[in-house]
This record gives structure tokens, sequence and C-alpha cells, in this order.
């Protein structure tokens, strides 16, 4: 993957009052997303024992306990999008051990001070190797990464191929963490944005270094959640509650047109739109994040025989039916490139997959910690 790539405001306000009060719809669309995504699940049930001690700086005591952990079919739902989400089922119960979670994304600061500590070379500013890549002409082996680029004309979104978002990412000689949209560009003034093209390598490096760890998706799924269960998102089950973004994901027609109706047409700095009950934010959306647990879409199905597991970590190996060579870890939340017309996984349970030396401009990642 790496190498290949406003009559009147007043107007207008009531006729929205309008829409938003008619009984029937606004709670039609409430039961559905009851009905149809809390099926399968329990109470979360949250560990007794208090924080232990004051947090570290920049984290959030996540108390752990039992919750049910997957998704539901969201496919009749506002937002829910066109894919079933079969590897995030069966929903079944899990049991963990209380964490510390970073309360926002890892920053551009953030990883820059850590680079200047240790010196670190991230995966994308490595040339490959050509013994990594046979065949593969040696202009080719540049170091670079994965940005989106979307192109002129509407496209299918979906083909035979399997290959369709080829039309919207293009491998870029340069890009990197430093150089996120090309190398003519820089994370000047993007402080407080979140790191992207990390690699699963640099993001493990970054947590060793600050003495944390990455999530398992188990821990991720429980702290965004905060507390609530079966959630179709972190605050709850309305993508907007009283008409308010909650999360920095794509409007518009993807990949052609982004309204940014929510603010931000790409990244967005850390912690811009509400935390969740554990005061963590950008669980939803942003960009994706990296969890420790290797992919393979029967992960559920052979957690739920084991019965209820403490502080599962995910199978030995990792196995994605439509790219089997490809060794992919976890990646959870979804980004500003998410939208209901392509991949709704800014609902909460879903799960996505990444590459593992694959970084791009919306891959991300935040750490926890053991107490
Ligand atoms: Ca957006």
């Amino acid at each position: 993957m790496r190498a290949a790539a406003t009559t009147g405001r007043w107007g207008k306000s009531r006729r929205r009052l309008a829409v938003a009060f008619v009984p029937g719809l606004a709670l039609g669309i409430v039961t559905a997303a009851r009905e149809t995504l809390a099926a399968g699940f329990e109470p979360t049930v949250p560990a007794a024992a208090a924080a232990p001690g004051d947090p570290p700086a920049g984290m959030a005591w996540i108390p752990g306990g039992e919750f049910s952990l997957g998704c539901a079919d969201p496919r009749r739902l506002p937002f829910g999008g066109s894919d079933p989400m079969a590897d995030a089922r069966p929903i079944h119960r899990v049991k963990l051990s209380g964490f510390w979670s970073d309360v926002h994304e890892v920053t551009n600061a953030q990883f820059a001070a850590f680079v200047t500590a240790t010196g670190y070379v991230t995966v994308a500013e490595r040339p490959p190797r050509a013994e990594d890549f046979p065949g593969a002409p040696p202009e080719n082996l540049v170091a670079g990464s994965i940005v989106f680029a979307p192109p002129a004309e509407a496209v299918p979104l979906r083909d035979d191929s399997g290959a369709a978002h080829l039309r919207w990412w293009s491998y870029l000689p340069g890009a990197s963490w430093k150089h996120p949209t090309g190398p003519a560009s820089s994370t000047e003034g993007r402080d407080r944005e979140p790191v992207v093209h990390v690699a699963y390598a640099d993001a493990e490096a970054y947590a060793a270094w600050a003495g944390k760890r990455l999530p398992t998706e188990a821990e991720w799924e429980f702290a965004a959640r905060g507390g609530r269960s079966g959630a179709v998102y972190p605050w709850g089950d309305e993508f907007r509650p009283q008409g308010n973004w909650m999360a920095n994901t794509w409007q518009g027609r993807f990949p052609v047109e982004n309204t940014a109706a929510d603010g931000f047409a790409g990244l967005a700095p850390v912690g811009r739109y509400p935390a969740n009950g554990y005061g963590l934010f950008d669980m939803s959306g942003n960009v994706w994040e990296w969890c420790s647990d290797w992919y393979r879409p029967d992960t559920y199905a052979r957690a739920a025989r084991r019965g209820v597991v403490l502080d599962p970590a995910g199978p030995a190996d990792s196995f994605d039916p439509q790219e089997p060579g490809q060794p992919k870890r976890v990646q959870r939340g979804g980004s500003y490139l998410c939208s209901d017309q392509y991949c709704s996984r800014y609902i909460v349970g879903t799960r996505g997959k990444g590459e593992v030396s694959s970084g791009t401009n919306h891959i991300g990642f935040r750490c926890v910690k053991d107490p």
C-alpha cells in the first residue's frame, strides 16, 4: 500500500425549528436508533475502584469494568451509511482493567518534542528498501506517504477492482508528518493539530518514549463510549443533537465536494468539539487512531466463543480478505474524510484497519498508560 497509496435569517431558522420539532420525526429517529443499534447491548458496569491518584498530564482515568463491545448493523440509520459493519459483530461482553487515556490525539507539538529528544525518523521519511518491494523501479523507491488528493470530477466510490480508493489517494514523495500535504507544506501554525502520516511503528515508538502504550481496540472503544452502552456515537444517538456539530467529519459529496459545514475541511486542532463522558475529545472523526490489535474480520466471532475475557489484546495474527498479504492493525474512530456516502466509521462501535507501514494524512493516534 505504502509505495502504491441563509428569506431572512429568521425565516430560515424557523423552518429548521419546524423540522426539528415534528414530534413523530424526531422521536422516530431516536427510537429507530435505540431499537436498531442497542439490540444486543447490555449495560456498562464500570469498575468500583476510584482513580489511583491524580491523572498524569493530559490524561483521564478510564475505570474499566464490563461492557458490550461491537456495533449493530447501522444501515437503516440516518448517517448510518451503506456498510453492514459485519466485522463488529457479534456484540459481546468484555472485561477491562482501568487505565489512563490521553484526552486528545497526539499533536504535532507533542510529536515534535519526541523527535527533538530522540532524533527519531518516521517510516514515511525513510526511502523504501528495494528488497521490500521486489520489481519496483528504483525511481519509485523514494521516501513519501499517501495524501488525500480528490479528483476534479465525481467518481464511483466502489467498483469490482477493490481499488476505487486509489482515485482519491496518491503516493506523494516528500510527504511526512512534517509535510502533511506534500513537500511544500509544513506544520507551522499547526501545533494543536493531530500528527499524521504515522505508521504503526512510529506510534509505538512515540508511546514508548512517553512511557505509555497504544490502546487495545477494546480499551479504545470502552473509552470512546464514555460510560454509555450501545449509543451510536460517543455523545449519544443523534448525529447533531440540537443542531450542534459533535465531530470533524465530511459534509458534501465525497470526494469532490467538501462544504466544511462542521468548521473544518481537513484536520481540526484537537479538542474543538465537545468531550465525551470520560472527558476525551475527538473519539469520532478528525483522525483515525492506531490500536495495538492485529486486524481480523473474525476477531469478534472468535472472542464471543471464549466467553467474557479480561483485557483482550486481539488475535495473534492479521488477516484481511480484501488484501490478504498485508499485515494490518486495527484503527478506530474514523476521520475528517468519513461520511455516510463512503465510510460511516464515526459510529462508535465500528472497526477500521490499516497496513502497518502506511501512514496517510488522516491517520494519527493517542496513547494510554497503565496505573
Ligand atoms: Ca470536516
